[in-house]
């Protein structure tokens, strides 16, 4: 990580209207460690407001969102899938703030602040797909799979992780990208196929594509954007973007309703949403594609031009109703399925 990027960075923060009095702020944050702990230690060495993180998956960062409702201990949830964000807006767990910097973002970020009432923001995308392990596929005479339907093959057997959309936002995305591409009874019943060849539900969405860099499962249903950062850690992994269309992320960040610290928060939110804050995620080997226009982006970040995409309902698909009744859907009628 270079030296001018920190420095570009603490400028940016220092750019920004102080907190009046206020020494920390609380943040959840549901990106991987290394980028968390990059924002903690510059953005505390640039404006002297300690940041006191915690790190958490979003769906349970969600679910501790609702049980501080009564007392909220968070100031600013960074990070995580978009979706249980717009849940915590309409749960009125997330207060109304709009940033003088939305026209700095692309459209789908903006998007995301509208569709919630200004109550959460887009800060990064990234598409879902399959990680797999090049070695342990070659070795087990297994093809890459290329599209759901491969996914279904009886070699993949036992092969394949993913998360338990209870516990996880990337999994909830997968379950409300299938809805929207096969319609709700086809992928129902392709979930319960697919069901067979899952060796292990995981608690965070981020566990599969680590289990596969590290040759504990072939194959993975994972965010693409997660699997270079292992890739450059030696491990052999690649991934790959289902031929019938995928789903995208819309990775945001929200100020919690009754923050203690609120002007600290709405400092930290502004300086996040800078082009130079934003650059921390690839220094930090994390590539999703950022959401300020003017942030360079890695060439690590997945081409979004070559991929094809459904056109994701994130108002529909992130409303605590849809939500909860897929979820529970999922429970009863796939997750309790003999394998
Ligand atoms: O940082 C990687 C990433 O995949 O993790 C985030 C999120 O915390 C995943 O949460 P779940 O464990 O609930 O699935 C994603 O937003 C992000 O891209």
């Amino acid at each position: 990580m270079t030296k001018a990027l920190i420095a570009a960075a603490l400028l940016a923060a220092l750019s920004l209207p102080a907190a009046a009095q206020q020494t920390q702020v609380n943040i959840i944050c549901s990106v991987q460690a290394d980028w968390c702990n990059m924002i903690q230690t510059v953005f505390a060495k640039s404006t002297g407001i300690k940041v006191n993180m915690s790190l958490k998956g979003s769906g349970e960062a969600l679910a501790q969102l609702i049980a501080e409702k009564a007392n909220p201990k968070t100031d600013v949830w960074f990070g995580g899938t978009g979706d249980p964000h717009l849940q915590a807006a309409e749960q009125d767990l997330t207060m109304e703030y709009k940033s003088a910097s939305l026209p700095q973002l692309h459209a789908w970020a903006q998007q995301q602040a509208q569709q919630s009432g200004w109550k959460t923001v887009g800060i990064y995308s990234g598409p879902l797909g399959f990680g797999y392990n090049t070695e342990l596929l070659a070795k087990k005479k297994m093809a890459v799979p290329r599209s759901w339907a491969d996914l279904l093959k009886p070699e993949y057997k036992g092969e394949i992780q993913v998360a338990n959309p209870a516990s996880s936002g990337t999994a909830y995305t997968m379950v409300a990208t299938l809805v929207q591409l096969m319609g709700e009874d086809k992928a129902f019943d392709y979930m319960k196929a697919l069901h067979k060849n899952i060796g292990a539900y995981t608690r965070s969405g981020t566990g599969p594509i680590k289990a596969v860099a590290r040759g504990e499962t072939a194959v993975s249903i994972s965010f693409v954007h997660d699997g270079p950062g292992e890739k450059m850690q030696g491990f052999p992994v690649e991934t790959v973007t289902p031929s019938e269309g995928t789903g995208a992320e819309i990775g945001s960040m929200s100020i919690v309703k009754g923050a203690r610290n609120l002007d600290a928060a709405k400092r930290f939110y502004e300086w996040a949403l800078t082009a130079q804050a934003q650059q921390f995620g690839a220094a930090t080997k994390q590539f999703q594609l950022p959401s300020n226009k003017a942030t360079p982006v890695d060439p690590n970040v997945p081409d979004f031009k070559k991929i094809k995409f459904i056109n994701y309902d994130y108002a529909k698909y992130g409303s605590s109703a849809e939500r909860r009744r897929l979820i529970a859907k999922w429970e009863k009628e796939v997750n309790s399925l003999p394998k």
